[in-house]
């Protein structure tokens, strides 16, 4: 016990990183919606792990951008707590994408934080050897990085020698969660955002950036309006997604309901393997224009 030591560690960078691939492949569980569209992440994610005599409390975070709307001001605020209470940084940059001005500006920002910082290089998959090397010039350069470790968030590719340097750099005393803590996600909020995912995985342009998922119902076995023709051990659950537009709502819908039921189906699917038991899924859609700027709809939806 007396030598047991812990980091908190902020995964931050621009959206579409890999930020919450990386936090859902180093837990080995999935905590964290994600998806090809940039913005994903709306909130703090806190995910826990114990290694030995360490602990590692990380925190995923939204992809950082300038915000149009009152929705994305608190993502920005999301970020800005993280960076506020990590030990750690680690900046996850896709490797294969440019290195352009949002990089530039962050680069500026965590300089000024003098907070000991990793650059991960994702998605090396992508890269052969010799573009790799070519990235890792043009990004030694920005920051005094304390590490500059290339993975694949993907496939786990590099997390041995990056757990090595975690657990030698995780030198705060004590630990800070109990040992079950895992995350600081309900099950509520996770299967939110496990229907909100499916919805971004399936819709594109404006829609998904439009979209957020409120759990209505949330009924167990010997509750009231628990259905009564589905066995002893289930959850019946009805959500609600909101959208920004009317003409967003007929995109979901689908021709003739196809496109709600082909997500209420793998909604269903994910949150049977979250809460390992049977689920029915009821999923309503519904538009509130101006939602994402309405900072009563953003408390409700807990933004
Ligand atoms: N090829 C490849 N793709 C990856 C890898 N890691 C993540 N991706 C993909 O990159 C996309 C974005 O992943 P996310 O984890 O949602 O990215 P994020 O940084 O959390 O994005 P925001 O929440 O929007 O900021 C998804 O389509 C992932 O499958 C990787 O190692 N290799
Ligand atoms: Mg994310």
């Amino acid at each position: 016990m007396a030598d047991r030591h812990h980091a908190t560690l902020a995964i931050i960078g621009l959206p579409n990183a890999g930020k919450s691939t990386l936090l859902n492949a180093l837990l080995g569980q999935k905590l964290a919606a994600t998806s090809q569209i940039p913005q994903t992440t709306r909130t703090r994610v806190l995910g826990v792990i114990d290694r030995g005599d360490t602990q590692l409390a990380f925190l995923d975070t939204p992809g950082i951008h300038l915000p149009k709307h009152a929705l994305n001001e608190r993502m920005m605020a999301h970020v800005e707590q993280a960076l506020e209470e990590a030990d750690i940084v680690l900046w996850v940059v896709d490797a294969d994408a440019y290195l352009g001005t949002g990089e530039h500006a962050l680069a500026k920002r965590l300089r000024r934080m003098e907070r000991p910082t990793y650059l991960l290089l994702n998605k090396v998959d992508l890269l052969s050897k010799g573009r790799l090397l070519e990235k890792i010039a043009t990004y030694k350069d920005l920051l005094p990085f304390k590490e500059i470790v290339p993975i694949g968030a993907k496939t786990g590719l590099n997390f041995e020698p990056l757990w090595a340097l975690l657990e030698r750099d995780a030198t705060q005393p004590g630990w800070p969660y109990a040992e079950e803590v895992f995350t600081d996600q309900t099950e509520r909020s996770l299967a939110a955002e496990f229907i909100r995912e499916k919805v971004l995985r399936k819709t594109r342009e404006e829609v998904p950036h439009g979209v957020a998922v409120l759990i209505e119902q949330w009924l167990e076995p010997g509750e009231a309006d628990y259905p009564e023709d589905m066995g002893p051990d289930g959850v019946f659950i009805a959500a609600r997604i909101v959208v920004d537009r009317d003409g967003h709502r007929k995109i979901l819908l689908g021709s003739g309901g196809a496109m709600i039921k082909d997500i209420r189906q793998s909604a269903q699917r994910e949150l049977k393997k979250l809460l390992q038991r049977p689920v029915r899924l009821e999923l309503f859609v519904k538009a509130d224009e101006g939602w994402r700027d309405r900072p009563d709809r953003l408390d409700r939806l807990q933004l």
